[in-house]
C-alpha cells in the first residue's frame, strides 16, 4: 500500500518571487495536512547530500549551487497515496512539459529552477523527511508527535 507521507520542498526561485504563500494555499486546498513545516537554507554540504543520487551529472553543480542560493521551505505533506499525489499536483520536471494548472507549470522558471520538489517513493519520503525533520518536530492531526515507524512503513 501507498503511503501517507511525502517531502514538499519550496525552493530558492519560488521563495524569492514570493510564491510560497500561495503554493501552501493550493496544497491544502488539495487535501494534503501539512504536519511540519520550516524555512531554512541549506549548506553545500548539505544539498550535496540531499542530492547525492545525482551527483555526476552534468547539472549537479549548478543545481547544488541553486538550492543553496537562498532560503527554502520544507514541509511533511500527510495525504492518502501522498507521494504519486504531490508528484501529479508538482507537474512533470521540465516546467514547458507539466501540465496546465500543476504548481511547476505555474510558478517554475526552467527544469532546473523547477519551484519545487517532491519524494520520488515511499522509501525516499522516509529518508528525505527525516533529513529535514526529527521525529519531535512531526504533529499529526491528533496531536501526537510522529514516530519514525509510523512514516510509511512497510506492510
Ligand atoms: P524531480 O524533482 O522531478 O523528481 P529529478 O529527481 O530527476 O526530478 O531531479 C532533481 C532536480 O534536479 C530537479 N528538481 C531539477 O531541479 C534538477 N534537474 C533534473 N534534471 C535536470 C536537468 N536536465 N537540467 C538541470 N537541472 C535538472
Amino acid at each position: 500500500m501507498s503511503g501517507r507521507h511525502t517531502l514538499m520542498l519550496i525552493k530558492p526561485n519560488a521563495v524569492k518571487n514570493e510564491f510560497a504563500e500561495q503554493i501552501f494555499l493550493e496544497v491544502h486546498q488539495h487535501g494534503f495536512k501539512i504536519l511540519a513545516c520550516k524555512k531554512l537554507q541549506l549548506s553545500k554540504n548539505e544539498a550535496e547530500a540531499f542530492y547525492f543520487v545525482h551527483k555526476g551529472k552534468p547539472f549537479f553543480d549548478g543545481l547544488v549551487e541553486f538550492m543553496t542560493s537562498g532560503p527554502i521551505y520544507a514541509a511533511v505533506l500527510e495525504k492518502d497515496n501522498a507521494v504519486a499525489d504531490w508528484r501529479k499536483l508538482m507537474g512533470a520536471t521540465d516546467p514547458a512539459k507539466a501540465e496546465i494548472g500543476t504548481i511547476r507549470r505555474k510558478y517554475a522558471e526552467s527544469v532546473q529552477h523547477n519551484a519545487v520538489h517532491g519524494s520520488d517513493s515511499d522509501a525516499n519520503a522516509l529518508n528525505e523527511i527525516f533529513f529535514y525533520f526529527s521525529a519531535r518536530e512531526i504533529v499529526n492531526a491528533g496531536g501526537g508527535i510522529i514516530q519514525l515507524h509510523d512514516i510509511n512503513k512497510a506492510e
